[in-house]
């Protein structure tokens, strides 16, 4: 067995050992096999950061974009070539296959590539000015020392995502992720400093919520950028709010996919299927509600049942596998909780229903692929996110029906809609509140030149990717602009 990974903290551009608790990673599927270890952060170790990327502002602030951007241009091809590698460590640490985890080393160094080029596109605007001889530009300026807080549940996309703005367009970075995926921090990190950025420009401290709340509390950092949970994300945000920065929280989803009456089922399946168990249902896009319309739903439960049981549950690295573990014993827990509940509230299941609790899967956070019908009673399952494979379905009469229940939310991150009818297509795009609205395709997906984010409960704050990030990792100085001598 190879010896666990140590653990490390990036501060003013030195690689070192916390003071902190004891942390540890460990494989999902096999918990035994410890992937990382090493000391937390401290609460000054957060000061030092912050304090280190406050120093490294001024010169990061004053280099060319084009010069920031190429870091981030170098840091990607160093990603992309070390994506097989890396990809089978991320799957190792966090649980989802090893396939998805190569593509997701891919997609950082995707996401690391379009914001490189960010000095090609437009960075400003310009105005007529009512006043002959003016003209009024508003132009642009990094907001200062940004903290950016990732979840587990894609290690390095969602810091790329973060971080890669927040460093083109100027800022200095102090990055919390997850402590159930610090390797994979490591390794984004380690990417960007050996691509040319200076020191003090990103730190890492990894750590659990002290952490976190510290770093988010911090009196010197001038903006937040979270993505997790509902609570943590509200609490954040409403810090935030008291110091009077800008926050963006991305948090929860219950994201349905509704299914019509006309849709194309194969397609239906196969996307509702990758929407609910890709990445063990650990995404906040994830199909976590389905609706189906009555004409259809017993043959299309039916199949749906039959493909969800034909998943090949097992180890990440095992080529085979479809789907992985949950990240952790408290998520298989919560999870299985949740569908305790949801049966006890009326639910029927129609496949799965239970972790592995036996068996060659006994050891690892397994939980099989589930689906459960719901009654007309009111179900926790329907309106709570449950973050795993889980899907709870109900039936509609038609296309109105189906829609209203997919706004029947809190939450309004993305959603799913399968029809061939071109009107019923317009009346989704139409009626359903959401942020993120994919038809005929499943729920989850993000492209980096164009926003992502929630409506509703979803999302506190700006969104993120594109053009969106630019307005959060920014903000404009509004120029009325006159030669010196008057009247001319
Ligand atoms: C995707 O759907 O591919 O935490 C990305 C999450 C989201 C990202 C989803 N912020 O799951």
């Amino acid at each position: 067995m190879t010896s666990p990974n140590e653990l490390r903290h990036l501060i003013a551009g030195q690689w070192l050992v916390g003071a902190g608790d004891m942390v540890t990673s460990v494989n999902p599927a096999r918990p035994r096999v410890v992937v990382a270890e090493g000391h937390c952060a401290t609460v000054a170790d957060v000061s030092h950061a912050v304090a280190a990327a406050g120093e490294a502002l001024t010169s990061w602030a004053g280099t060319p974009i084009h010069q920031r951007g190429a870091v981030l241009l170098a840091a990607a091809d160093a990603v992309e070539r070390n994506a097989p590698s890396w990809g089978l460590e991320l799957a190792t640490e966090e649980g989802k296959t090893t396939a998805e985890g190569i593509g997701e080393v891919r997609r950082a160094a995707q996401i690391l590539r379009y914001y490189g080029n960010e000095g090609d596109r437009q960075s400003g605007e310009i105005f007529a000015s009512p006043r002959a001889g003016e003209q009024i530009l508003v132009t642009r300026k990094p907001i200062g020392v940004v903290a950016v807080i990732t979840p587990f549940n894609f290690p390095i996309a969602i810091p790329a995502w973060k971080i890669a703005p927040a460093l083109v367009y100027g800022n200095t970075v102090v990055w919390k992720p997850a402590s159930t995926v610090p390797l994979l921090a490591i390794r984004l990190a380690e990417a960007l400093t050996d691509a040319g950025l200076p020191p003090g420009v990103l730190n890492l401290v990894i750590g659990d919520s002290p952490v976190g709340a510290a770093l988010a509390d911090h009196p010197d950092v001038a903006a937040i950028s979270f993505t997790g949970s509902t609570t943590v994300g509200r609490r954040i945000a409403a810090a935030a709010a008291a110091r009077g920065v800008p926050a963006q929280a991305e948090m929860g989803g219950k994201n349905a996919a509704v299914v019509l009456d006309d849709a194309d089922i194969d397609l239906a399946l196969d996307q509702v299927i990758l929407g609910a168990f890709r990445s063990t249902g650990q995404k906040c896009t994830a199909t976590s509600r389905l609706i189906v319309t009555e004409r259809i739903a017993d043959r299309f439960l039916a199949a749906l049942s039959d493909r969800a049981r034909a998943i090949v549950v097992g180890d990440p690295a095992h080529d085979a596998t479809q789907m992985g573990p949950v990240v952790s014993q408290a998520a298989q827990r919560c999870v299985q909780a949740g569908i305790d509940a949801a049966t006890e509230q009326g639910a029927t299941v129609l496949t799965g229903g239970a972790a592995y609790l036996d068996g060659p899967l006994a050891d690892g956070y397994f939980v099989a692929p589930t689906i459960l019908e719901l009654s007309d009673a009111p179900a926790d399952i329907w309106s709570e996110e449950l973050f795993g494979p889980v899907l709870a379905v109900k039936r509609a009469t038609d296309a109105d029906q189906a829609f209203a229940l997919a706004n029947d939310s809190e939450f309004g991150l993305s959603a799913a809609v399968f029809t061939q009818d071109l009107t019923r297509a317009l009346a989704a795009v139409e009626h359903i509140d959401v942020g993120v609205l994919h038809i005929n395709s499943e729920s989850a997906g993000a492209d980096p030149h164009v926003p992502f984010g929630g409506a509703k409960k979803s999302g506190l704050g700006p969104k993120e990717q594109g053009g969106a990030a630019r307005d959060f990792f920014t903000h404009t100085t509004t120029v009325y602009l006159r030669g010196g001598q008057p009247g001319v």
